[in-house]
């Protein structure tokens, strides 16, 4: 089973919207109010379409969250039965505060081929290879960067990782100088940085560090569209996270996953831009028109682009 291509414009047109519904906030230094208005926007729209949608990553559980919520039944009831996972607003310090590199992204999957993550950190790794055994989270930063340099053909002093700016990735940060390995740092949004392997144009080689879970679950979509390789582990540190994730029938709490354990089959992969960044241009206004800048991934047609738009709002 595949899901219809005719969804992709749909998509798009959701975050699209939940984009603009954003950059009326950039610079408001609101990031609440900058999220609600991309929520509100992105159940709206979803609930438009002719599909039996569930969220599977969302804004919370029901107790924290109002709307799209994990478990929240979605669109108008007729149609494909998906599993939707979505970061209405990824980068809420971006848009609070005028900086480059917000989103709002969307993935979905036919049912039960989208993980159910719980609203944990989770250890990452991502890169342009897919083979087993040269990249992997369970080796050290030192043999990953020696196994990919070997793999790619590139010496570790021409080699780029992304990481995200953290005190808690201080060692990795640190092993990597040490090897010489250029490295990119970046303040929030994880989505977007374990993307910047999947293309060359984005010079960047490898993706690691400890990011949202939910996050992960979205990254890892459109990382099985380029044929890219990705693993990820939940890190459950505290109780309510390890209850969390029993509800949600995780039995073993240190399981590495590999990609194809995140995501299966089919999948539909939407990121619009909302302030500029490395992967797209935010929302623009040209000739007193809305445009909006959309990477797409579509699994099963082979499509990996990036659309601009003009939006009615
Ligand atoms: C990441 C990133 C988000 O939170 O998931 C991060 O993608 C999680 O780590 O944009 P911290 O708790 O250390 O911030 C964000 O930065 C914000 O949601």
């Amino acid at each position: 089973m595949t899901i219809d291509q005719k969804f992709i414009d749909q998509f798009v047109n959701v975050t699209s919207k939940a984009a603009i519904a954003s950059y009326q906030l950039v610079g408001k230094k609101d990031k609440i109010a900058a999220d609600k208005a991309a929520v509100d926007s992105m159940r709206n729209e979803l609930n438009k379409l002719n599909i039996r949608g569930k969220i599977v990553i969302g804004e919370g559980e029901l107790d924290e969250a109002p709307m799209l919520y994990i478990g929240e039944k979605i669109g108008s009831m007729n149609g494909p039965e998906i599993d939707i996972a979505v970061d209405p607003l990824e980068g809420t310090n971006f848009v609070a505060n005028n900086l480059p590199g917000a989103l709002s992204v969307i993935a979905i999957a036919e049912k039960n081929n989208l993980f159910n993550a719980p609203e944990t950190y989770m250890q990452k790794i991502s890169t342009k290879v897919k083979e087993k055994g040269i990249v992997d989270l369970d080796y050290s930063v030192k043999k990953n960067i020696f196994n990919l340099s070997e793999y790619i053909n590139k010496k570790p002093e021409n080699i780029t990782a992304c990481v995200m700016d953290r005190p808690r990735h201080k060692e990795i940060i640190t092993e990597l100088k040490k090897i010489g390995v250029n490295v990119k740092l970046i303040t929030d949004g994880d989505v977007s940085g374990a993307l910047l392997v999947t293309e060359d144009k984005y010079g960047v080689d490898i993706f690691l560090g400890i990011g949202g879970g939910p996050e992960g679950v979205l990254s890892a979509a459109a990382l099985d569209a380029f044929n890219c390789g990705f693993q990820g582990r939940f890190l459950f540190n505290t109780e309510l996270d390890k209850n969390r994730a029993n509800k949600m029938g995780i039995r073993d709490f240190k399981k590495k996953y590999e990609i194809n354990e995140i995501v299966k089959g089919d999948s539909i992969f939407c990121a619009t831009g909302i302030t500029s960044g490395d992967l797209v241009s935010g929302i623009k206004i040209e000739n007193d028109q809305l445009v909006s800048e959309t990477l797409i991934t579509h699994k099963s047609s082979g499509i990996k682009k990036i659309v601009k738009k003009i939006i009615k709002t």
